[in-house]
């Protein structure tokens, strides 16, 4: 594979090399990892910026639909849209939004919108490390809007909120108790809280839903990444479509409000560091589980349990030889 052909094609906006980019991210193959690198290298020059927006919110609460509402309406107003998942369950379910397709019929449809399911993967690190790299092709092909959608499940939204410059909570309507069920640390999270379903019967408990949480979201600490009224909570309904435009307005307020404070670019420079250390982990922790590794330290594990070398030092020696590998 020419990567140097595929970088320029990515860049070009060609959906099926982007698609097979993607592709080539999502391989756990050494060689591949290492072509990943060079592409990811080649694209980071190409002066492209999308809005990254993480959408979270458990099961039935209706983030399919309301991305298939909010991405046509992004693509009517001539946006391009990608739309990715970060499901670390996806190794049974094939993935959150593949499984949900039909839900998004029209926008997978919809030439201006691309769409890709979780890679089938259980563990949460590949995946989101794989995702990473993915937002960040779809951002070098021209998207303008990047969505990644998790289901809530507790870490996904944290490693969802690294690599996004913007993390919205979906919610459903529910009555006062229920909004214990949203984890603090979730809440200290949300850029933007939208209480989908206020519609028909359900408008006015959503009505609550939302005064409730915007008295919630006023309790936490103030963070410097929000200007005045931020972090906010607002209804919208993915089905009747609306509160949509507000919705985007809001999210774009609040980017462009970071943009000039200089707080995004802090933001991205922040998540590369973290990916950074955590390719380097990753990596490390890889050729660990290599079989001359694992060979050498059971060896060197063995020589310490019968007192021939102090841990320390066989911990040094076992290392350098990983150094060397
Ligand atoms: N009344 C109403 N139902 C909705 C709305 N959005 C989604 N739903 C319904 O909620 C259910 C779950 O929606 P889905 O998009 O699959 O949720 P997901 O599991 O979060 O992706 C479906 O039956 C949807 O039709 C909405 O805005 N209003
Ligand atoms: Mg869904």
């Amino acid at each position: 594979m020419d990567i140097a052909q595929l970088a320029e094609k990515v860049i070009a906006g060609d959906r099926r090399a982007l698609a097979r980019a993607v592709t080539l991210v999502e391989s756990r193959r050494a060689d591949h990892r290492a072509m990943t690198a060079e592409l990811m290298e080649r694209l980071r020059g190409a002066g492209r910026e999308a809005v990254r927006i993480g959408l979270s919110g458990t099961p039935g609460v209706g983030k399919s639909t309301f991305i298939e509402s909010f991405g046509m309406m992004l693509t009517g107003q001539g946006l391009r849209v990608a739309v990715l998942a970060v499901d670390p369950s996806s190794a049974r379910s094939g993935g959150s939004i593949l499984g949900d397709k039909t839900r998004m019929e029209r926008l997978s449809r919809d030439p201006k919108a691309f769409i890709r399911p979780s890679p089938a993967q259980s563990q949460l690190g590949g995946v989101a490390r794989r995702s990473r790299e993915a937002v960040a092709l779809c951002e070098a092909a021209g998207f303008d809007v990047v969505l990644v959608e998790t289901v809530g499940v507790g870490q996904s939204e944290t490693v969802v909120a690294e690599m996004t410059d913007l993390f919205v909570l979906l919610l459903a309507p529910a009555g006062g108790d229920e909004l214990q069920g949203v984890k603090r640390g979730i809440m200290e999270m949300a850029d933007l809280i939208l209480v989908n379903k206020a519609d028909g019967a359900l408008r006015e408990t959503a009505t609550r839903t939302r005064a409730d949480y915007a008295g919630a979201l006023r309790l936490l600490r103030k963070r410097p990444q929000d200007p005045e009224g931020f972090p906010k909570a607002m209804t919208v309904s993915a089905v009747e479509e609306a509160g949509l435009p507000e919705a985007w307005e809001t999210m774009t307020e609040l980017v462009g409000w970071r943009r000039a404070q200089g707080h995004f670019a802090r933001n991205r420079a922040d998540q590369a560091r973290y990916w950074f250390r955590e390719e380097v982990r990753h990596v490390l922790l890889a050729r660990l589980d290599e079989p001359d590794a694992k060979a050498r330290m059971a060896a060197l594990a063995d020589r310490v349990a019968q007192g021939e070398a102090a841990p320390a030092a066989a911990a040094q020696e076992m290392l350098e030889s990983l150094g060397k590998g």
